[in-house]
C-alpha cells in the first residue's frame, strides 16, 4: 500500500451529536468507548443501553493528501454496508466484511487535498430492509440474535448475538486500508500435495491479478518457472516433513515467488491431509490422515477472540492457541458464525501444529440465495481460500454450521422443506464450487453436522457416519454419564457451561451483584435457562455450594466432570470414533459460557482437565454393567508400556490395592488393560488409578453422586516455595481432598490444578506468575465448597 491511510480518523453520528477520534485498523465500539462517548460496553448491563448504536447511521472521515490520482483505494476488513466517498463522489458500495474491496478512484481523485468518507447507514435497518425484500421469508435464530435479521449480512453472524455473546452489531475497518498505484499483484498461492518414498511432488499455482508474465518459485533449494495462474510441479527429495502438535516437528519452507522484479514469500508446511471417510460395518468412518497416519482429533471450537474485532492482538489470540497445545489439543475448528481468522492466525497455527477445521462463515439461520447474494459468496469463498489454503494446518473446508439442523427450527422451513432445501443447496454448492474452482484437492465437507454429502438427516444423534454435534446433555439436561450412549465417529460439538473464574467475574460486577439470580450476572448469561441448569446439575451431583465463590469454582469442576466423560468415553472408542472437539476454547467477552478458557486467556479448571484427559498416552475408566473396565489409549505412533496401580478410596483417605499390573498399548490404538468386577469397590469407596511408564498421571471416579459421600474435612492445607521460574505449591491433606484446587492472587498460570489429595501422598503444583508481585495463595476442595470449611 504507497499511501496508508492506518492511523487516526473522525468519527461521527449522522445525528450530528457525536464526533470522537478513532484508531483505524478498529472498531466504532471501542473508539467510542476510548472517547468516553460510552461506557465500558462489557461492565454490569452496559450492553442493554447501546442498541442505539446499531440503530445510528455513522460516518468515519479524514483528510489526506495524493500525489497522484492513478489510484486504487484498497480496504480490508469493512465492516459491513458501507459506501466510501472521496471528494464528494461515491466509489463503493460495499456489502461485505469478509472481502477485500479494491477501486479505481482515479475518476475522484485530486493531487494534493481529498476528503474520504465511509458512511456506515444504521445496520439494524439495512439487515430488515434486505429480508423484507426476499422472494420469500428467510427466518433467523431469534433466541439467540437480540439484533434482527443478521443472517442478511455478511458480517460475524455472533455479531447480533449469541447465546455466549454481547449483542452490538460493532462496525468499523478492522485490516489494511489505503491507496495503491495499480499494477501486478499476487492473489494468492494454491499448493497441492503427493508424497511418494523419500519425496514429495508439490504442485503450486500462483494467482495472479494484472500480470501475464513469468513467475519464479523456490522452495527447498528447488526452483522453477511457470505462466501466471499455471500450476508447475517441484519435486523435493527427502523432504523435511510437518506434523500435527506431539506427533513430530512443525517443519517450514519459504516458498519464494518472484514476478515483475518483485518477491513475496509464504511459509508451507510438506505433509499430506486426507479425509477420511470411508465406508465401514457402522457406517462411513470420519477420520484425518496426516503423512499417512490416522489421527485422533483433540480439540475444541474457536470462536472470535473478542467481540470487538478492535480489541483483537496477535499477541492475545497466540496465548489462547498456545493454551490450546499446551492442553495437547492438535485441533481447532474455527466455528461458523465468527470470522475468517487473519493471515497471522493460520502462520500461528501452522508453528504451533494445530489443525484447522475451517467453517464457511454461516451458523444456524436459513439464508437468501438469490443471486445477488450467491455473487456476495462466490467473491468471498474465492478470497479465503486463495488466501489460506497453502497453510499447512488447513485440514478441513466446511460449508457452515448447522445449516442443515436449522431446516427444522422454523415453521417456514417445516412447511416447506423442499424450497428451503433447494435454497440451501444453491447456497451450499456456490461454496463447494467456488472452493475446488480454486483448490480442487481441498478437503470439503458440506456442513457440521453432516452425516456426508447429500445427506440431511439428523446428524445430531447419527453415531454411524459422519461428524456429530452432541447436545443433549447440555440443551436437553441428561446426565453426564448420557455422553455414554452414543458412539460418535468424530464429535465436533458438546459442551457444558460454567462461570469464569472471580477475577472476571469482578471485572463486570461489583460484589453487591456476585449472585447468580442478579441482573447483572444474569446478563452476563446469554443462553436461556442456562443458570438453572447449571444449578439443577449441580442439585443432582454435589450438595449446594457454601458462598458464592463456591458456586462459582464448583460449576467449573462439573463442567470439567462432563466434558472428561465425554473424551474419556469416546477416545476409548478409537477407531470407531476419532475426533472430540469440545465446544468451546475461548470467549469473546466476560460471560457464563461453554469455555475452558476465560476471557482474558486464565484457565478455567476445565481447561486444566483437558490437559490430562487428552494426554496422547492415557488409561480411563468405563463403566460396564456394574464393573470396570480400565482402557489404556494411545495417541502416538511407538508403543505404550504402562504399569497401572487400581485402588479403591475411602473417605477418609484410607487406600485398598485393587489391581496392580503391566500392559503395553499398541501405538495408535485403545485396548483394555483390566476388568474390575461389581463388587470391587465397596459403597462409599471410589475408584482410583494411577500409570506410570510411557506416560505418568491419574484420575480417579465416583460411582455415586459426589452428593452421596459423608466427606469428612481433609485438613487441605498449602505451602508455597518460591523457586527459580516461579512457585512451588505443595498441598497436603490429612483426609480424602477431592479437586484440590490453588488460587493465586495475582495473574499466572498454575501447571496442575483440582487435583485428588490423600492422606501422606502431598501434591505439588507449579505456579509461573505474569508480574513480579507476590502472590498470596489459597485453597479451595470439594469439603470446604460445599460443608463450608477446609
Ligand atoms: C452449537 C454452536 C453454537 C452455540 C452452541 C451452544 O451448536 O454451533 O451455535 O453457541 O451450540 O448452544
Amino acid at each position: 500500500m504507497q499511501i496508508d491511510l492506518a492511523g487516526l480518523w473522525e468519527l461521527a453520528a449522522d445525528t450530528g451529536r457525536i464526533n470522537a477520534p478513532m484508531q483505524v485498523p478498529g472498531d466504532a465500539i471501542s473508539a467510542l468507548h476510548a472517547a468516553g462517548v460510552i461506557p465500558d460496553p462489557y461492565f454490569g448491563r452496559n450492553e442493554y443501553a447501546l442498541r442505539w448504536i446499531s440503530e445510528t447511521g455513522w460516518v468515519l472521515r479524514r483528510a489526506v493528501d495524493l500525489p497522484r490520482v492513478d489510484l486504487e483505494l484498497v480496504i480490508e476488513g469493512l465492516d459491513t454496508v458501507a459506501q466510501v466517498w472521496l471528494n464528494g463522489i461515491c466509489v463503493l458500495h460495499a456489502e461485505n466484511a469478509f472481502r477485500t474491496y479494491r477501486v479505481d478512484v482515479s475518476g475522484a481523485a485530486r493531487i494534493g487535498g481529498n476528503r474520504l468518507e465511509i458512511r456506515f447507514p444504521p445496520v439494524g435497518a439495512e439487515a430488515n430492509a434486505r429480508a423484507a425484500a426476499q422472494p420469500f421469508p428467510v427466518p433467523y435464530s431469534q433466541n439467540n440474535c437480540p439484533i434482527a435479521n443478521g443472517n442478511m449480512l455478511r458480517k460475524p453472524q455472533c455479531d447480533f448475538g449469541w447465546d455466549w455473546n454481547i449483542a452490538l452489531a460493532p462496525f468499523g475497518v478492522y485490516g489494511a486500508i489505503g491507496f495503491a498505484v495499480p499494477g501486478p499483484r499476487l492473489e494468492g498461492v494454491v499448493v497441492a500435495q503427493t508424497h511418494g518414498d523419500g519425496f514429495a511432488s508439490i504442485t503450486i499455482t500462483p494467482h495472479m491479478a494484472d500480470f501475464s508474465g513469468v513467475v519464479t518459485l523456490q522452495l527447498c533449494g528447488q526452483t522453477c518457472e511457470t505462466a501466471a495462474n499455471t500450476a508447475a510441479t517441484l519435486r523435493i527429495e527427502n523432504p523435511a516433513l510437518w506434523w500435527p502438535a506431539g506427533l513430530g516437528a512443525q517443519t517450514l519452507h519459504d516458498l519464494v515467488i518472484s514476478f515483475d522484479g518483485r518477491q513475496e514469500a509464504r511459509q508451507i508446511g510438506l505433509r499430506t491431509l486426507d479425509l477420511v471417510t470411508t465406508p465401514d460395518a457402522s457406517g462411513a468412518g470420519f477420520k484425518f490422515r496426516v503423512n499417512g497416519h490416522d489421527i485422533f482429533a483433540r480439540g475444541a471450537n474457536w470462536i472470535p477472540a473478542d467481540a470487538l474485532a478492535g480489541r483483537i492482538t496477535a499477541a492475545a489470540s497466540r496465548d489462547l492457541l498456545q493454551s490450546a497445545v499446551d492442553a495437547n489439543m492438535n485441533m481447532i475448528r474455527i466455528w461458523g458464525g465468527g470470522r475468517y481468522e487473519p493471515d497471522w492466525f493460520y502462520a500461528l497455527c501452522d508453528q504451533l501444529g494445530l489443525l484447522v477445521w475451517q467453517d464457511f462463515m454461516f451458523a444456524c439461520h436459513l439464508y437468501p440465495s438469490t443471486p445477488a447474494f450467491l455473487a456476495e459468496v462466490a467473491a468471498e469463498v474465492r478470497e479465503v481460500v486463495l488466501r489460506i489454503d497453502h497453510h499447512a494446518c488447513l485440514a478441513l473446508w466446511c460449508g457452515d454450521n448447522e445449516l442443515i439442523g436449522a431446516l427444522t427450527w422454523f415453521e417456514e422451513s417445516r412447511k416447506d422443506r423442499d424450497r428451503y432445501l433447494v435454497s440451501y443447496d444453491r447456497l451450499n454448492r456456490t461454496i463447494e464450487q467456488g472452493l475446488h474452482a480454486i483448490a480442487p484437492h481441498a478437503n470439503w465437507w458440506p456442513s457440521s453436522p453432516s452425516p456426508g454429502p447429500l445427506s440431511f438427516g439428523d446428524a445430531w444423534h447419527n453415531d454411524g457416519s459422519g461428524d456429530m454435534h452432541f447436545w443433549s446433555v447440555w440443551h436437553e439436561g441428561r446426565d453426564f454419564d448420557h455422553y455414554r450412549d452414543v458412539a460418535p465417529r468424530f464429535c465436533s460439538e458438546f459442551g457444558f457451561q460454567s462461570y469464569p473464574g472471580m477475577e472476571v467475574i469482578a471485572r463486570f460486577a461489583a460484589p453487591e451483584d456476585w449472585n447468580i439470580a442478579a441482573p447483572v450476572l444474569e446478563s452476563h448469561q446469554k443462553n436461556a435457562g442456562g443458570n438453572a441448569r447449571i444449578a439443577e446439575t449441580m442439585f443432582r451431583y454435589f450438595r449446594f455450594p457454601a458462598r458464592f465463590a463456591d458456586f462459582v469454582w464448583l460449576s467449573q469442576i462439573q463442567q470439567g466432570l462432563a466434558i472428561k466423560t465425554a473424551v474419556t468415553q469416546w477416545r476409548s472408542l478409537k477407531p470407531h470414533c476419532m475426533g472430540a472437539l469440545y465446544w468451546q476454547l475461548n470467549d469473546t467477552w466476560p460471560v457464563c459460557s461453554w469455555s475452558s478458557l476465560d476471557h482474558g486467556g486464565g484457565w478455567k479448571l476445565l481447561h486444566h482437565m483437558a490437559r490430562a484427559f487428552f494426554a496422547p498416552i492415557t488409561v480411563v475408566a468405563i463403566p460396564d454393567g456394574g464393573a470396570w473396565v480400565l482402557r489404556g489409549v494411545n495417541d502416538t505412533l511407538a508403543p505404550a508400556p504402562l504399569q497401572v496401580t487400581v485402588q479403591a478410596v475411602a473417605m477418609d483417605g484410607a487406600t485398598r490395592l485393587l489391581w496392580q499390573g503391566r500392559a503395553e498399548i499398541g501405538p495408535d490404538a485403545a485396548q483394555d488393560i483390566t476388568r474390575l468386577p461389581p463388587l470391587a469397590l465397596q459403597r462409599y469407596e471410589i475408584l482410583r488409578w494411577v500409570w506410570t511408564g510411557a506416560a505418568q498421571g491419574q484420575d480417579h471416579i465416583a460411582p455415586l453422586p459426589y452428593k452421596s459421600y459423608d466427606l469428612p474435612a481433609p485438613g487441605l492445607a498449602l505451602a508455597a516455595v518460591q523457586t527459580a521460574t516461579g512457585w512451588n505449591i505443595t498441598l497436603s491433606a490429612q483426609r480424602l481432598s477431592l479437586f484440590a484446587t490453588v488460587f493465586a492472587d495475582q495473574p499466572g498460570r498454575f501447571s496442575d490444578n483440582a487435583v485428588l489429595v490423600l492422606p501422606g501422598t502431598p501434591v505439588v503444583i507449579g505456579f509461573a506468575p505474569l508480574t513480579d508481585m507476590p502472590p498470596t495463595f489459597t485453597c479451595q476442595d470439594l469439603h470446604g465448597a460445599t460443608f463450608g470449611t477446609t
